[in-house]
């Protein structure tokens, strides 16, 4: 069994197994059984217009095991996969699975900043690449992480693999390889992030099996579903909300888009027929204004699910005329908990809340910042636990300690409200974070990065209304003597390896920083400052 992780209570774990939620059901086996139901169906279909059945699908990813035990990689070993929207993706995943070694998942844009620190707190022992990806060469991150973290012994690549392996190459007669134990951590995902370094969510195959499963079922995909990957492949919503591994433990057909363009995405729905997508906000509003200008027949389409920061009331109301398809909000984390509209939900509720927990086992606390219960309706942060929802992060006892109730509960750091018929109503955050348009930028992380130029003194990140984001990041200085401008801040970031993503939208210099009366930093202050800022100049949201 994996180390370093936080299991749930046994007591616990053996309600979840006695009601249901647990299976015992290993992960890689929803591709294994919607193989032998349906071997000859469409599993998967790349941009390209690539195509493979579930039997194809099922025996490459057994070669792939195979190739994979051979070089030496299984049995907890630790994987660091950085793919795109392709076939390497799905076919990796599952093949690592299977040889019982464990998918680290980031994001194609994360760089050297994150990747280094993700291989290092996981002790990954390879890395997944493509060789060139949206200009990047990722074999020259390759290079520097195996200086920086000689314990990757491996760079798997897809494509020209330079001096190291392909995964290609990877390929050999299928072996027999013993079962996971479906209470051990399957998959480390990577989580938004409040400190100074990202942190690693341990997901199990019990509950990431019971995530994908009950999603799939609220969510009603069957065989027929043709599901588009939109967002990254490693995203837990595109991944497990239900998302590919929904699609394919239904037996439907998942569909890669390389990018969430209306070009590629509207394309792909034509041709394809899809039935269902998962967007983030600034996707959906882009595709609400591309429906009027592009030409595509998206008439197969009969869900959206749009989630991971808040969608307007007045966009979602857009949706279904404009779509012609069903609107689903999905109010979800890496960490766990889940919330959807149901599919036979009113209008009200569709356009006018984040949905409504996914297992009649999670359980939520809205509370102040004492930890107390709020009266039934009014804000507070949510905190929960449940069968899907992870005890603590991988290897962060310390941390763990704050984020973690006693009891076991998970903070979520968002404030909500509970409606009387148990929808969420998401109303902003209590945790020190950007949400960019779904994208989550910890402050205290970039605060640290922009801290290590030498004309900065100090540093404060906060959010700053945005019509189409949400919000983006504005980046507050104090000099020392020259406080860099935004091109040169963001040209500093980037050669320190922060992801694109990070780079602050905006810089302001100030003397010093507003504070509050025990001494820190006002981030409120700081906050109405930038969006007062952007009234003036008559530009920003709200
Ligand atoms: C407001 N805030 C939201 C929403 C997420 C499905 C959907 C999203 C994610 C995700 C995910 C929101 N309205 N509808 O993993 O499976 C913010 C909250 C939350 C954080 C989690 C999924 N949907 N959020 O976004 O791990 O602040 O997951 O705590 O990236 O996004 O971020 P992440």
């Amino acid at each position: 069994m994996l180390d370093g992780w936080v299991p749930w209570p046994e007591p616990l774990a053996e309600k979840y197994r006695a009601e249901g939620y647990w299976e015992g059901r290993p992960l890689d086996r929803l591709l294994r059984e919607s193989a032998e139901r349906a071997p000859r169906r469409t599993a998967l279909v790349d941009a390209g217009g690539n195509r493979w059945t579930y039997a194809e699908l099922d025996l490459r990813a057994d070669r792939m095991a195979a190739g994979l035990r051979r070089l030496g990689i299984g049995d907890g070993d630790r994987v660091v996969v950085q793919l795109p929207n392709t076939d390497a993706f799905v076919v990796l995943f599952f093949a690592l699975l299977r040889a019982g070694a464990i998918p680290v998942l980031t994001l194609p844009a994360h760089r050297e900043s994150e990747i280094v620190h993700v291989a290092e707190v996981s002790g990954a022992m390879a890395y997944a690449i493509p060789d060139l990806h949206d200009g990047f060469d990722h074999r020259v991150l390759a290079r520097a992480l195996r200086k920086a973290v000689p314990g990757v012994e491996h760079v798997l690549v897809a494509g020209d693999a330079a001096e190291f392996t392909a995964l290609a190459d990877l390929d050999a007669a299928p072996v027999p390889l013993p079962e996971a134990d479906p209470g051990d951590v399957a998959v480390l995902l990577l989580s938004g992030g409040t400190t100074g370094k990202p942190k690693l969510i341990p997901r199990t195959h019990d509950d990431y099996v019971y995530n994908v499963r009950a999603s799939a079922e609220v969510c009603g995909f069957d065989g027929d579903t043709v599901y588009l990957v939109v967002l990254p492949t490693a995203h837990n919503f595109a991944l497990a909300c239900p998302g590919l591994l929904g699609t394919l433990m239904a037996g439907g057909t998942v569909v890669l888009s390389p990018t969430p363009s209306p070009e590629d995405a509207f394309a792909l729905i034509e041709r394809e027929r899809v039935t269902a997508t998962a967007v983030v906000p600034p996707i959906a509003l882009l595709w609400l204004d591309a429906v009027e200008w592009e030409e595509a027949d998206l008439s197969s389409l009969s869900l959206l699910q749009v989630g991971g920061s808040k969608l307007g009331a007045e966009p979602a109301a857009r949706v279904e005329p404009a779509l012609g398809c069903t609107l689903q909000q999905v109010f979800g984390m890496a960490e766990g908990l889940l919330n959807y509209t149901w599919l036979d939900d009113p209008p009200e509720l569709v356009i006018g809340t984040q949905g409504r927990p996914l297992s009649p086992a999670d359980e939520l606390r809205v509370v102040d910042e004492d930890d107390d219960d709020v009266p039934p309706g009014e804000r507070g942060e949510l905190l929960t636990r449940g069968p899907y929802t992870l005890r603590g992060y991988y290897r962060a006892p310390e941390h763990n300690s704050r984020a973690f109730t006693t009891d076991g509960y998970y903070r979520t750091g968002d404030l909500v409200r509970v409606l009387p018929s148990g929808h969420l109503v998401v109303e902003g955050r209590a945790k020190d974070q950007i949400n960019r348009g779904g994208d989550k930028i910890s402050a205290e992380e970039l605060e640290n990065h922009i801290l290590a130029h030498p004309g900065v003194h100090d540093a404060a990140v906060v959010g700053m209304p945005d019509e189409t984001m949400g919000e983006r990041t504005c980046a507050y200085l104090v000099p020392r003597e020259q406080a860099p401008a935004q091109q040169e801040l963001a040209a500093f970031l980037t050669e320190r390896g922060v992801a694109a993503y990070k780079l602050p939208d905006r810089v302001e210099v100030v003397e010093a920083f507003p504070r509050t009366s025990v001494g820190k930093i006002d981030k409120k202050a700081l906050g109405r400052l930038i969006a007062d800022r952007l009234r003036a100049e008559g530009i920003g949201g709200n």
